[in-house]
């Protein structure tokens, strides 16, 4: 129950600000294709379609509180776990200001301390070993009441890494809820080629943890899970595996040309299933919100897009003399570097 067609799960206030969230990424995911297209930010990814399943997950993670190690797909989430599009834009074109990483790393490696949320490694799957890590370490350490969140796509439970990952926390029973955006595509491979069974969550199975298939694109249904998963990990009952079905309404990124894999048709039936159009719904329908409130908020978050645009773009660069700042091997200072003494 509390799908789209049970009773309402959420408060109006919480539907309302989830909603703002939804728009608000996929107004900054807008923005990033406009900017890739004027080669103003070089490398752009995707969370278009994904929305409900993001900021249904954010519903049941308390900020700053639990740690989330998510996966370049998940700019709605840290939205909705409080960072901003200004953040994400300084990410996005390389910024010197950029929270993530001062302008280094490639779009999608998100990270916030403040947020406890976990820069991911590039290599896919990899993440799932340093969210469990994490959650051992939690354990080791006596930090009780704490859950760790981490995702990614189906095509990553094809990795070595995820399997050793839920292989220990089944195993140590460990407070880790294993979110998978599920979106039937790993680039251009399609789910059969990746994952030998229809649903991700029957894997759950072999690693001793309860496995669920959500309506990724139902925002309350997403949530409701979510919140059965997280109390089970901060009550020490135990991993467990949720597979959100989705659907990615973009290219995996700028460098991918999905029309040579998936039919317009299959694209076109999913648009119909938009997860902000059909939250929109629920929100008129259930909790008696004006259509023009929609509008509202939606102009809202076309505004502070563009003042983030406007701010990252005249943001500097990171300055050559940090070009060896945070690499491992190097010693901050250690090294004389003639832009360092040039601009000193
Ligand atoms: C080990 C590894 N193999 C391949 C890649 C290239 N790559 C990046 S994302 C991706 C697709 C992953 O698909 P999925 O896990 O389903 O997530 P989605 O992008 O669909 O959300 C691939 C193959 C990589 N980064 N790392
Ligand atoms: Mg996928």
């Amino acid at each position: 129950m509390g799908s789209d067609d049970g009773p309402p799960a959420l408060s109006a206030a919480e539907a309302l600000s989830a909603y703002t969230v939804m728009v608000q990424a996929r107004a900054v995911d807008d923005r990033l294709w406009q900017l890739s297209r004027q080669g103003r930010a070089h490398f752009v990814i995707t969370s278009a379609g994904h929305e409900a399943t993001q900021v249904g997950m954010a519903l049941a993670i308390r900020a700053g509180h639990d740690y989330v190690v998510p996966y370049y797909r998940d700019m709605a989430l840290v939205l909705a776990l409080g960072q901003t599009p200004r953040d994400l834009l300084l990410h996005a074109m390389g910024r010197a200001a950029d929270p993530a990483s001062g302008g280094r790393q490639m779009y999608g490696h998100f990270s916030s301390r403040a947020r406890r949320i976990v820069s991911g490694s590039s290599s896919v799957g990899s993440h799932l070993v340093h969210a469990v890590g994490l959650a051992f370490a939690l354990r080791i350490g006596g930090e009780r009441d704490t859950a760790v969140v981490t995702s990614f796509g189906e095509g990553a439970t094809a990795e070595g890494a995820w399997h050793e990952a839920l292989t220990i926390a089944g195993i140590q029973r460990l407070p880790v809820v294993f979110v998978c955006e599920s979106n039937q595509y790993a680039i251009s491979m399609p789910h059969h080629a990746e994952v030998p069974v229809a649903d991700v969550a029957l894997k759950a199975a072999g690693y001793g943890m309860p496995g669920e298939v959500v309506d990724g694109n139902d925002l309350r249904a997403v949530a409701l899970a979510m919140r059965r998963a997280m109390a089970r990990a901060r009550a020490d009952g135990g991993p467990t595996l949720l597979e959100c079905k989705t659907y990615r309404l973009r290219p995996h990124s700028n460098a991918d040309d999905d029309r040579r894999y998936r039919a317009a048709a299959e694209v076109d039936a999913w648009r119909a299933r938009d997860p902000i159009g059909r939250f929109g719904e629920v929100l008129v329908r259930e909790y008696g919100v004006a259509p023009a409130v929609l509008a509202q908020i939606a102009g809202q978050a076309r505004a502070e897009v563009d003042q983030a645009t406007l701010d990252a773009d005249a943001a500097p660069a990171p300055h050559p003399a940090t070009i060896a700042d945070h690499v491992f091997g190097t010693v901050a200072g250690a090294a004389p570097r003639s832009e360092d003494q040039r601009h000193a």
